[in-house]
């Protein structure tokens, strides 16, 4: 799943692919690359961020996924119902739904369209204040399977669960959520999931930075870490990786295939 964040304010992609068409110029780029699925947002929800009006939301995406789907299957990541469904009408066949609460608007869509699950811990302007669990991989397990189990009464039949990576975790939790994604993938709900350029890379490749540790590797350069992060998942079962650099995602994902 290659990701185009339509914001200005995304944290790796921000301000990149605001304009329509350079969007939709990545998107077919993406498509080259090797990318199943496209994921389009217009809300960042990076740690801090401010959510944005509907109209902006819509304004943002939905010539985007218009342009994409009939090449590709279009993904769209929001958190509001009206997007969700603007979206559907415009071509998307996935519901990206980092709130986990959008599964009705799934299930009224019909068989065609599926929907994913992430865990987050409240919301993005607070989520990493302090973010606490009692065991994370327990909590987070069980938080997604109610969830998927929500969306398969409601009638959806394709759903997906994914641990949120960077959504309300410090980096030992996304470390062990990491660890131990066998315990997602036994639930039997196909996983997904995004750890791609995110925070907890930055300060986990900084311990092995030389000549001199740095607080944070900067964004432009996590990519072997995103790779290898993205290829332990595969590894481990996860059948689907939100990810921001294909081709390189594509290559790892082939020697792991074989
Ligand atoms: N991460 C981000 C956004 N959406 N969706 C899923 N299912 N899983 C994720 O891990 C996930 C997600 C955050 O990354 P990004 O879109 O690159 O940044 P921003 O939220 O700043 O737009």
């Amino acid at each position: 799943m290659g990701v185009i964040n339509v914001t200005p304010d995304s944290f790796s992609d921000g301000g990149q692919f605001l304009d329509h068409e350079a969007a939709i110029a990545r998107g077919h780029e993406l498509i080259a690359e090797g990318a199943d699925v496209i994921d389009v947002g217009g809300e960042s929800t990076r740690p801090g961020a401010e959510g944005v009006p509907v109209e902006v939301e819509l304004r943002r995406v939905l010539p985007v996924v218009e342009a994409l789907s009939p090449h590709v299957r279009l993904s769209i990541d929001t958190r509001k119902a009206k997007v969700a469904e603007a979206a559907i009408a415009a071509g998307a066949t996935l519901i990206n739904d980092v709130s986990a609460s959008l599964h009705e608007v799934a299930a009224a869509a019909g068989s065609a369209v599926g929907f994913v699950a992430m865990h987050m811990l409240g919301d993005p302007r607070t989520m990493q204040a302090n973010p606490t669990y009692d065991d994370v991989v327990r909590d987070v397990r069980d938080f997604l399977v109610a969830r998927a189990d929500a969306a398969v009464a409601a009638g959806v039949e394709e759903v997906w669960i994914d641990p949120g990576i960077g959504f309300g975790k410090t980096t030992d939790h996304n470390l062990s959520l990491l660890k131990h994604l066998d315990v997602l993938v036994s639930t039997g709900f196909p996983v997904v999931i995004g750890t791609s350029r995110k925070r907890f890379l930055g300060a986990l490749l900084a311990e092995v930075d030389r000549p001199k540790p740095l607080q944070s590797v900067p964004v432009d350069d996590r990519l072997e870490g995103s790779v290898a992060s993205a290829a332990w998942a595969m590894v481990q079962g996860v059948r689907m990786v939100r990810v921001h650099d294909v081709r390189a995602t594509v290559h790892a994902a082939k020697v792991v295939a074989g």
